[in-house]
């Protein structure tokens, strides 16, 4: 009886491994750090407020990039607003990369320091995917993808991105109502075009002085946008009421 056990036992073992060794499409072109910002500490945004808006101890979407010091009421090129957070292997890709040289920088006009005499950065950068195709066991071999850009300050129009030859309107600080809000667009990949290995973003801001990348992400699902945490009526009301009877316990 002894032996029949251990082979299944082995054999429950070999699967969960097969389960294990299986993987997903999950490629980052530069990193989820908040442009480099983190959670902005100490800086304000443009209206004065904390630029970690939904508060989650980060700067993503649905946060605004900060207003730099001197705060000036806005985020914008030739504003005080240029910043350069590129770590060494950001650097190191070189312009003609995969797109990771242009993360954690503002593509800003005035920008001298890191981009000098060049306007219009943003206009034709490009986010090229490489990755193994998945195969049969693979979970998400079959599936369609979902290309995701993290991109703040989108403000100066036209602004889309052709993702594998098809035109993606990217919405800006109109969706906001704040000066370099912080913004994600995605769109669906067809498995179709996923079968060569490649997934490109190309941006078309022609017009476009001041913008920033966070990152670039092809995954197996979009990313949110985290909602600003606003206490529910119930919990406002109990805590109300809490404080009522605190104040009569004090004023007895
Ligand atoms: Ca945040
Ligand atoms: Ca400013
Ligand atoms: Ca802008
Ligand atoms: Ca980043």
């Amino acid at each position: 009886m002894r032996k029949p056990t251990l082979v299944l036992t082995l054999a429950a073992i070999a699967i969960l491994a097969q389960a294990s060794l299986s993987s997903a499409v999950t490629v980052y072109i530069g990193d989820k750090d908040g442009f480099g910002y983190g959670d902005g500490s100490p800086y304000v945004n443009e209206l004065g407020g904390d630029p970690d808006i939904n508060n989650n101890g980060i700067l993503d979407p649905g946060d605004a990039l900060p207003d730099l010091p001197p705060p000036n009421g806005s985020v914008a090129t030739g504003s005080g607003d240029d910043f350069d957070h590129r770590s060494a292997a950001e650097l190191a890709s070189g312009p003609g990369g995969n797109g990771l040289y242009y993360t954690d920088v503002a593509l800003s006009d005035s920008n001298e320091a890191s981009f000098p005499n060049q306007n219009k950065i943003a206009h034709g950068v490009t986010f090229t995917f490489t990755f193994a195709v998945p195969t049969i066991g693979d979970f998400d071999y079959g599936e369609d993808h979902f290309v995701n850009l993290v991109y703040a300050d989108y403000d100066v129009v036209p602004m889309t991105a052709v993702v594998e030859g098809v035109t993606v309107e990217l919405d800006g600080n109109t969706q906001g109502g704040i000066d370099g809000y912080i913004y994600r667009a995605y769109k669906v990949i067809p498995w179709a075009q996923m079968t060569d290995g490649v997934v490109t973003i190309q941006i078309d801001a022609p017009n476009e002085p001041y913008v920033a990348f966070d990152y670039a992400l092809l995954d197996t699902t979009a990313i949110p946008v985290q909602p600003i945490a606003i206490p529910e009526p119930a919990t406002m009301i109990l805590f109300g009421s809490a404080l009522v009877a605190l104040v009569r316990k004090i004023r007895k």
